[in-house]
């Protein structure tokens, strides 16, 4: 019997040449890297659904946009346009599975299984290989990612948000360890073994290559399932400008008409049980508040206007709420003030978003955490629990879901400042709302707008019919706040029949008349006029 079993033996072996071996294994392992690889993508989804655990695709995703320059960044929008998360995303979750099945192979080449292989166990050198891949790639990833790491879409405070991010890491990629070396060795063909039939080996090792099938494909249509759920929150990327209705909008703007902007494919929920707003770095004392307690503090109310840097002249997005909250000023004084080495604020938000501004611009613009939007809690989309608003600074230095405030002796930069977009005072602005089209010859028509100038206030605003040659002051509404719009109209008579180029420049606060030389918005927001043109008959 003995020498039986052994002649068969070598036989199988002899029926592997080295060529043989090489290409059987590769293909074995490209499936068992391909199942484990969808196994993990499972993993990631759920645990991105159930603890709002940052995905490794949006990590790198994360990672990659603040590599980008601001032009390449804004070209790169416009050319996926309305799929520009979903594309991108969805062609690295792609890159990574495609990453995760060729690394099979490098495991392979690692765990040297001769064959035919000798039974359905792993060997210790496979699973030391495998657990080897699981550590490389959780540090691989976490010192990729490091900056990213600290984001939770439930909530969790920052360190707490790394802490669980890194752990996820590991439990995906452990996963993935795990599937690839159970996989890889159960659907390698085996050898013979005695007191066994032929047809009985065949059978369980088509057992085991279906089992490997099923697990890949019921991967694939689960993380399918869990990412048309997330989906079902997808957060556009501009969303709605104001609206409109004649050329007159609201001074206040309704919350659901309020312009929305965001990073996020898919925005954070923080949940109030986990999420806490800390205070720390150079302050004398810090500390850390849930929401009650926050909302305990003594606080203000104010109007404040809102405008994207990617806001021109003609833009909608921009927009005035009345924003109740704790100023930072008062939050600092609670806790002792800024040790004299502080230079900025630093703001974290819970999906990873972060800026920071000069200590003394925070105060001076009077900045607030706010937690209510037009006597409505803070709506989801625009920051809950809380945000910060900063009068005077482009929309983007006005973080949503904020959960850190850290007072630091040097600049901590993010997304828009990485890619090098301007973060000083904002440009002033004028934009004509109406009249718009054809007009009637012989009547008064009042030509109406906006300016603003963030926390400068607007003193003055001249109105041009005959394209700037000659202006005449317009009558401004009283300002809602010093750090809101300003509406301001103008009655114009015109004279003769023709085509008309309507302009209009503001004055700020400190007397400086509104630039006229015309700026893109990229990347240091728009400057000059806006010009409409009329026909009158
Ligand atoms: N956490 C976080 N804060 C953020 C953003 C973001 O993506 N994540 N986008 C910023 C940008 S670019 C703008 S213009 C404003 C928009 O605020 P809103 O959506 O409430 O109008 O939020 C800013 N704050
Ligand atoms: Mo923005």
């Amino acid at each position: 019997m003995q020498t039986v079993d052994e002649s068969s033996a070598a036989r199988e072996r002899a029926s592997y040449s080295s060529r043989k071996q090489i290409i059987v294994s590769s293909i074995a392992a490209l499936c068992a890297g391909l199942v484990a690889s969808l196994t993990a993508v499972l993993l990631m989804a759920v645990l991105r659904l159930v603890a709002g655990v940052p995905s490794p695709v949006e990590l790198f995703g994360d990672r990659v946009l603040k590599l980008m320059q601001a032009g390449t960044f804004v070209n790169f929008l416009i050319r996926f346009g309305s799929h520009a998360k979903t594309v991108p995303l969805g062609l690295a979750i792609l890159g990574m599975i495609g990453l995760g099945t060729v690394l099979g192979v490098l495991y392979a080449m690692i765990a040297r299984v001769q064959l035919p292989a000798s039974g359905y166990r792993s060997t210790r050198r496979e699973w030391v290989t495998a657990a080897a891949f699981a550590l490389l790639m959780t540090l691989g990833a976490t010192l990729l990612f490091w900056t990213e790491t600290a984001q939770n879409f439930f909530g969790l405070p920052y360190a707490w948000a790394r802490f669980v991010t890194i752990l996820s890491l590991l439990a995906e990629f452990a996963l993935y360890g795990v599937v690839l070396c159970i996989v890889y060795r159960g659907i390698l063909p085996k050898k013979g073994v005695a007191g066994s039939t032929q047809a009985a080996q065949n059978r369980r090792q088509l057992l085991a290559r279906a089992c490997a099938a099923v697990l890949g494909a019921g991967a694939t249509a689960g993380t399918a399932g869990v990412i048309e759920g997330l989906l079902n929150n997808y957060s556009s990327y501009d969303g709605m400008g104001t609206f409109t209705a004649n050329g007159f909008i609201p001074p206040i703007t309704p919350n659901n008409e309020h312009y929305v902007v965001t990073q996020n494919a898919v925005d954070p929920m923080p949940n109030l049980d986990v999420w806490r707003l800390e205070i720390n770095g150079l302050v004398a004392n810090p500390g850390a508040y849930t929401f009650d307690e926050l909302q305990k503090l003594p606080s203000t109310t104010r109007p404040i206007t809102l405008e994207c840097i990617a806001n021109g002249p003609p833009g909608h997005l921009i927009s005035t709420a009345i924003w109740q909250g704790v100023t930072i000023r008062s939050l600092l004084d609670k806790h002792g003030g800024a040790l004299s080495n502080a230079r900025y604020v630093a703001f974290y938000s819970v999906d990873g978003y972060s800026i920071s501004q000069p200590l003394d611009v925070v105060l001076q613009a009077d900045a607030l955490l706010a937690y209510r939007m037009n006597g409505a809690p803070l709506p989801n989309r625009h920051g809950y629990p809380l945000r910060v608003l900063i009068p005077g600074l482009y929309g983007e230095e006005n973080p949503k879901w904020v959960t850190r405030v850290e007072l630091t002796d040097h600049f901590v930069g993010g997304l828009y400042a990485d890619q090098g977009w301007y973060h000083g005072a904002l440009h002033t602005l004028t934009r004509i709302d109406r009249p718009f089209g054809k007009l009637p010859l012989g009547q008064t028509i009042e030509i109406g707008g906006l300016s603003f100038a963030g926390n400068r206030g607007i003193q003055r605003v001249e109105v041009s019919a005959d394209d700037g040659v000659t202006w005449h002051d317009a009558t401004l509404q009283p300002a809602l706040s010093q750090d809101s719009w300003v509406f301001w109209t103008w009655q114009w008579t015109p004279l003769l029949p023709g085509s008309y180029t309507l302009t209009a420049r503001a004055t700020d606060g400190t007397g400086a008349v509104q630039p006229s030389q015309k700026q893109g918005t990229v990347p240091n927001g728009a400057t000059g006029y806006h010009y409409v043109t009329v026909q009158v008959a």
